[in-house]
């Protein structure tokens, strides 16, 4: 039987790469986002390959993220796999000159979000005694780099959530663990610096950034290791990457 693997933010990048590869691995999908076009676009996309179920909320709406749970359908109840990816950097500015409306975002959504998700997701994935976790942190969860600041600190709680899950699901078999990419070539940028296309696409240029497709593999495979096998903490860069501040870039 196909295993439901519900993934967030999966209209862009990571999650949406996500999606198409679990689909052709034969998951079953709930995927989840705001922009609803997208997600119907999928849907219909994806259905040659596998059964697929959308859900529409902010995943800053505690009371939003619960309904459109409860509403799901109810051979897509059982979920074994939740991909914790939705998530973005807002601004990147000095501490000093920071707004607190990029704060709020990045900790409403990156840290509390994931919460209000997970916390359903994994009293239900008790009670089947059954559930596998994936949280996407990022380098910025495991070094600070100059204007990093609130993002950094997000992932940093994304490492320590990711952490303190894996401890408390221990007694339940929940397996628990994250990915921590580098730079990915996704929409991230774009909403990091609001709309400004060429200063995201600075971001890549001059070398070979990891794309959205390399981390839905790490993924898929993650997700696919004998149930005795736990990858609890995984970090990517692209090879041109030494850490978040050292980039090999060509002139
Ligand atoms: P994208 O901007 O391409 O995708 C972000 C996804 O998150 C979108 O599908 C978006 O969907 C969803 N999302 C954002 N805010 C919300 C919200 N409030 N409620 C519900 N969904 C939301 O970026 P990436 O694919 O790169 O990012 C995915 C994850 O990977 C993030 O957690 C990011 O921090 C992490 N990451 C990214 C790296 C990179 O270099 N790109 C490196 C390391 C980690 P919609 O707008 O439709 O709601
Ligand atoms: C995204 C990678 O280096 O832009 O998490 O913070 S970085």
């Amino acid at each position: 039987m196909s295993q439901i693997a519900l993934i967030t933010g999966a209209t862009s990048g990571i999650g949406l790469a996500t999606a198409h590869k679990l689909a052709k691995e034969n998951f079953k999908l709930i995927l989840c986002g705001r922009r609803q076009e997208r997600l119907d676009g999928l849907k219909t996309e994806l259905a040659t390959h596998t059964e697929v179920t959308t859900l529409n909320f902010d995943v800053r709406d505690q009371n939003a993220v619960n309904e459109a749970l409860i509403s799901l359908p109810d051979h897509f109840k059982t979920i074994s796999v939740l991909i914790n990816n939705a998530g973005n950097a807002h601004g990147l500015d000095f501490i000093q000159e920071g707004s607190s409306q990029d704060w709020d975002a990045m900790l409403d959504i990156n840290v509390k979000g994931l919460l209000y998700v997970s916390q359903p997701i994994i009293q239900q994935m008790i009670k089947n005694k059954d559930g596998h976790i994936i949280n996407i942190g990022s380098t910025a969860g495991k070094e600070v780099y100059p204007k990093g600041n609130v993002y950094c600190a997000s992932k940093h709680a994304v490492d320590a959530i990711n952490q303190g899950m894996r401890m408390d699901l221990n007694q339940h078999g929940i397996r628990v663990g994250a990915i921590n990419p580098g730079l990915v070539e996704t929409e991230f940028s774009k909403v990091r610096f609001k709309g400004d296309d060429e200063r995201a696409d600075q971001v890549y240029k001059g070398f070979k950034a990891l794309q959205p497709e390399d981390i839905a593999d790490i993924i898929h495979f993650t997700i696919t290791r004998p149930y005795h096998v736990n990858i609890a903490d995984l970090v990517v860069m692209p090879t041109a990457q030494a850490s978040s501040t050292m980039v090999k870039k060509s002139d």
